[in-house]
């Protein structure tokens, strides 16, 4: 029975429990969000606090990322524009897209350094 495999079972039986411990260390989160077909992807991405994250309009429509809070605001992003917002402070970002307002994405910001 591989390591491998038995990492991918603990995980398969546990997807609520957020990595905890040293399983954090392997996985590198992504920083980039896609804006693709009308959807942020990923929807919900999470991270720790001091990381910067590149929004891409893949589309050929424009598109803004535009937190409800008001925290971070893009300009409107034509077709292969980026945006990049550094988060230094936890916390749960809801953002949407201005011109279709149905488009909502979400940054969940963990404080670093939590994994212990
Ligand atoms: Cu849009």
């Amino acid at each position: 029975m591989s390591k491998i495999l038995l990492v991918a079972a603990a995980l398969a039986a546990a997807p609520a429990i957020a990595f905890a411990g040293d399983a954090q260390t392997a996985a590198v989160a992504p920083t980039v969000v896609e804006i693709h077909n009308l959807k942020f992807n990923p929807t919900t991405l999470t991270i720790t606090s001091g990381t910067k994250v590149t929004w891409v309009n893949e589309d050929s429509a424009p598109h803004t990322v535009t937190d409800k809070g008001k925290v971070f605001r893009s300009a409107g992003l034509d077709t292969k524009d980026s945006y990049s917002y550094t988060f230094e402070s936890p916390g749960e970002f809801t953002y949407i897209c201005t011109i279709h307002p149905m488009m909502v994405g979400k940054i969940v910001v963990k404080p670093a350094g939590s994994s212990s």
